[in-house]
């Protein structure tokens, strides 16, 4: 058998495979390392299948050189040369999910300097399009792709550490082409060491 792990502490995204035998001793368990360069300073990493072939790809947010990366996987543990793509101020914290209603999954990053998040439009093949940026709180340091409303498009939410509060972005999925296409902003003051419940239901 054999699990995955995926780690980025520098400039490079280790990978981690792990053997072990189906009856599990600590003799039997050993680890073959992967180092892949990234972008510089990568924060996060994030797996995905972003070109929808089956295999998991990853995606970094590189702190330091204001972009991320992109290694597309080959489904047996390895990944190709990364590709970067631009972001805003200090990238952080990545996901993904198809904001643009066109199937094609889109990347969406925090960048903690810049206060904003960024979403790259997917072209369904693991490339991306420029970023298109939407203001949030201070300092967003964690970002969190899901449908908050339960009308089918996907919303954001993000955890700013400054402004002591969360951003939601409620998406329509209409497309960047679209005149539409956006998301409204609504912030959320989050008291320490408390948990509030949304009008969905949903506990932060
Ligand atoms: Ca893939
Ligand atoms: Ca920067
Ligand atoms: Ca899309
Ligand atoms: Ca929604």
């Amino acid at each position: 058998m054999r699990l995955m792990h995926c780690l980025g502490t520098t400039a490079f995204v280790s990978v981690l495979t792990l053997w072990f035998s189906s009856e599990l001793s600590a003799q039997d368990i050993f680890f073959t390392r992967s180092d892949y360069p990234a972008g510089d300073g990568p924060h996060s990493v994030f797996p995905v299948d972003l070109n929808e072939d089956g295999y998991d790809d990853l995606v970094t947010a590189n702190f330091l050189s204001d972009n991320v990366s992109v290694l597309l996987g080959n489904g047996d543990g390895t990944f190709q040369t990364s590709i970067e793509y631009g972001a805003g101020d200090a990238p952080i914290s990545t996901s993904s999910a198809d904001f643009t209603g066109d199937s094609n999954k889109d990347l969406v990053v925090a960048n903690q300097d810049s206060g904003t998040v960024s979403i790259l439009p997917g072209n369904g093949d693991g490339s991306f399009q420029n970023p298109i940026s939407y203001d949030v709180g201070d300092s967003p340091i964690f970002v969190f792709a899901i449908d908050l409303d339960d009308d089918g498009c996907h919303d954001l939410i993000t955890a700013n550490s400054v402004s002591d509060d969360v951003s939601i972005l409620i998406g329509n999925g209409d497309g960047p082409f679209k005149t539409r296409f956006g998301m409204r902003l609504a912030t959320i003051q989050v008291p320490f060491f408390r948990s509030i419940s949304t009008e969905t239901g949903l506990e932060i």
